[in-house]
């Protein structure tokens, strides 16, 4: 039966049926679908070749922009020479290099890296490491986990119980067991048209005590949040919050992970928000940026101290049970690789971080046009809340998404009813001003 199948394979139309679009309105998408064929630089290019100005980075992914030449030819000689060697038991030499570039970038002494394929599999990886770790030092009754309201930390069950988003939870059972949620910190009354991080919402982090005192600090394992979070709709940090949350984890012996899938590489003017805020937490996930979204890859950084408590025992006997078939894969480590020299090379990161005040000025400008709630912009990051049409929660944002996609030209993000903007950090001056040109236009004719 198969093998008659795969001689029909020729005769099999290619539509838009099988494939079951991921995070999207499946029959709204193919009644129209909007279709990627090329990219270059700051652009992308529809399969008619019309130019989209991205001003997403993909999906806050491509950071040095895309199909750039230096990552293109290392991702195409890697794949000459070496496309897969086990990750268990084996290695390639590529994987220590990455591992100890990453670590070099990390703050202070996170010094160690697992590496994943996803961020939804470095945060489950995190999370497993937290537990594993205090079980290791004879504290496995250190178990719960706290997450935030409106955090995304991926779709694995790790990440969806630990999340705060509503629609990722509410289908898929009961979850972890044993996982509390800190208040998230937006406030619009208190924080509207704040440019970077708000004055208020320190306070916000002593829910982390009432916690402890509910459960007892020695049933508590780790507290995991996104410095600066991104898929709900950018929320920055207020001053002095993630502070404040380092000294009560602290206090308690409480692990703190930082969820940089989309703050880590540069998106914050860093190379980790960690170093931005000048909190060092215990652990900080990354992906993404990591090959510009170029290939699939992801991975922990983790504290010495973490690392070290697991290399003890039988040195024949594994230390940690946990690991993926592609955990630094060849491709990606390549990829991985001549991406930070991009980064480096061009001095990306601090980029980011001197357009920050001209980004600022610019997603301002669309202060007082039709809908517009709040804007958030921060490091090379915006959000812009919109007001609903009633009983259609999400539609205006999404139809601005449409317009600026097939009338401007402009690539942006939509969640719920806010617009997220991240272009890749190779974003000129003159494109800046592009996106919030464009998006102007789109937010005056928007209904
Ligand atoms: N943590 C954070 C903080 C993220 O933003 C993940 C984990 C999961 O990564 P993976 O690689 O498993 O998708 C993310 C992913 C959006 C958007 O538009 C954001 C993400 C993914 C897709 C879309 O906000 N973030």
């Amino acid at each position: 039966m198969s093998l008659a199948r795969t001689r029909d394979v020729p005769s099999v139309p290619n539509d838009l049926q099988s494939y079951w679009v991921p995070f999207t309105p499946n029959r709204a998408f193919k009644k129209a679908p909007r279709l990627i064929a090329r990219a270059k630089g700051m652009h992308y290019y529809t399969a008619d070749g019309r130019a989209v100005l991205d001003g997403t980075a993909g999906l806050w992914c491509c950071n040095a922009g895309h199909n750039r030449d230096p990552i293109v030819e290392a991702i195409q000689a890697q794949a000459a020479e070496l496309d897969y060697s086990p990750a268990f038991q084996f290695a390639h030499p590529k994987a220590f290099e990455l591992a100890s570039r990453i670590a070099a970038l990390a703050p202070g002494s996170l010094e160690h890296v697992f590496f994943c394929n996803s961020g939804s599999e470095a945060v489950d990886t995190a999370l497993k490491i937290a537990l594993a770790y205090h079980n290791v030092r004879g504290q496995g009754g250190r178990t719960r986990l706290i997450g935030r309201e409106r955090g995304y930390h991926g779709v694995g069950f790790g990440g969806i119980s630990v999340g705060g988003i509503v629609n990722n939870r509410k289908h898929f059972g009961s979850l972890l067991a044993g996982v509390d949620h800190l208040p998230h910190t937006y406030n619009r009354e208190k924080q509207a048209f704040t440019r970077g991080e708000p004055e208020w919402g320190a306070h916000l982090a002593d829910e982390l005590d009432r916690i402890v005192a509910l459960h007892d600090a020695s049933t508590l394992a780790a507290v995991i949040v996104e410095p600066m979070a991104g898929s709900t709709g950018v929320l920055p940090p207020p001053k002095g919050y993630l502070e404040r949350l380092r000294a009560i984890c602290d206090k308690h012996g409480i692990l703190l992970i930082f969820d940089e899938v989309i703050t880590g590489f540069g998106r914050m003017g860093y190379a980790f928000a960690a170093e931005r805020y000048g909190v060092e937490p215990d652990m900080i996930t990354f992906a993404k940026g990591v090959t510009s979204g170029a290939v699939p890859m992801a991975g922990v950084v983790v504290r010495k101290s973490i690392y070290d408590a697991f290399m003890n025992g039988p040195e024949h006997v594994i230390e940690l049970f946990h690991g993926y078939t592609y955990s630094a894969h060849p491709l990606a480590c390549a990829a991985g690789l001549a991406t930070l020299d991009l980064y480096r090379e061009e001095g990306l990161f601090d980029r980011a971080k001197s357009l920050e005040p001209k980004w600022a000025d610019a997603a301002m400008s669309l202060k007082g046009l039709p809908n517009v709630l709040d804007i958030r912009p921060i490091g090379l990051v915006a959000g812009i809340d919109l007001a609903s049409k009633p009983d259609a929660v999400g539609r205006r944002a999404t139809e601005a998404m449409e317009k600026a996609f097939g009338d401007e030209g402009l690539m942006i993000r939509v969640t719920g009813e806010t617009i997220a903007l991240s272009p890749p950090l190779i974003v000129s001056e003159k494109e800046i001003d592009e996106i919030f040109d464009k998006l102007g236009k789109v937010l005056r004719t928007l209904n």
